[in-house]
């Protein structure tokens, strides 16, 4: 029996990598299994067939929640490269319910204003730029509060996938243990920034080091006959994939497999590399593992077909 069902939003890049695929479908399972409510899905890069394929997966599991997009610059990166989401939204197209969605920084304007205080997780994985934009929001319409005061009273915490963290426990020797500007942050680096300097509330980072050798998905792809998730994943890397986005979702709903390492402050510099420093008076963390990765895949993997204990 689930005794804290939570209430979460969940702002996704889907297309730049098959992962956001998998962490909705993960997330609408631990829905269905009463672990939390989908409060919202917002999409966070200008990339159209992205923000389809979420609308497709809603459909497909039959997810209800409201659906936003970014109306802002076009995001860095990959935005061009599309490994498997126009083709996802041409086999699915059937399955696309909408075709103007609402801007997503106002749909967590009212999700947060609708919201019991300190209740709503807010999960990003992919750029921050609706985080950015939702913090940095000014009153409107929907409350009399900014962004900044909105965040403060009513989410309990965010966790975001992003950053590398070199704390000399290295999980893996990833590029020679050599730092890099981790995707999420790089791609805007300045809502990065500004996001983590508005956020009052604890922020728990998801860093690269932890989702890069868990491969999930396997069992998706044995058990469905077809479906919107094993149809990425077979395009994208023909078998299971890396975990980040599912990691982050699953450690930010149920608070497993992972513990937290902090308080301290996590500093983003211009060119998007992140350091971690301890500090009693800060509201940052990061997450390192409690289990081995091959108990993670599993509990992940039996997850995503509802076996979830
Ligand atoms: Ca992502």
């Amino acid at each position: 029996m689930v005794k804290n069902k939570v209430a979460v939003i969940i702002d996704t890049d889907l297309g730049a990598d098959c992962d956001d695929v998998g962490t909705l479908v993960l997330a609408l399972q631990l829905e269905k299994h009463g672990f939390c409510d989908i409060k919202a899905v917002g999409y966070c890069t200008t990339n159209i067939y992205g923000v389809q394929c979420v609308d497709i997966v809603r459909s497909f599991y039959g997810g209800k929640f409201p659906i936003g997009m970014y109306y802002g610059k076009k995001v860095e990166c990959n935005e061009d490269q599309h490994i498997f989401d126009i083709d996802l939204v041409d086999h699915y197209k059937d399955l696309i319910k909408e075709t103007n969605y609402i801007e997503a920084y106002k749909l967590y304007r009212k999700v947060l204003a609708e919201a019991e205080d300190d209740s709503i997780i807010f999960i990003t994985i992919g750029e921050l730029t609706n985080a950015a934009n939702l913090v940095s929001s000014l009153p409107d319409e929907i409350s009399p509060l900014s962004g900044q005061e909105l965040f403060a009273k009513k989410v309990k915490y965010s966790c975001v996938m992003g950053g590398l963290i070199n704390d000399n426990h290295p999980i893996t020797a990833f590029n020679n243990n050599e730092a890099f500007p981790e995707y999420n942050i790089v791609c805007a680096i300045e809502d990065a920034q500004k996001f983590v300097k508005i956020s009052a509330k604890p922020i728990y980072f998801l860093d690269f080091y932890v989702g890069v050798d868990v491969f999930t998905g396997k069992k998706v792809i044995e058990h469905d006959e077809h479906s919107p998730m094993k149809f990425a994943y077979l395009k994208y890397a023909n078998g299971p994939s890396r975990s980040w986005d599912l990691l982050a979702v699953y450690y930010a709903i149920t608070k497993r497999l992972y513990r937290s390492v902090g308080p301290g402050v996590m500093h983003i510099d211009d060119n998007g590399f992140t350091t971690f420093t301890k500090d009693q008076d800060g509201h940052h963390y990061y997450l390192r593992p409690i289990k081995s990765n091959e108990e993670i895949t599993k509990e992940i993997d039996e997850a995503l077909v509802g076996n979830i204990l």
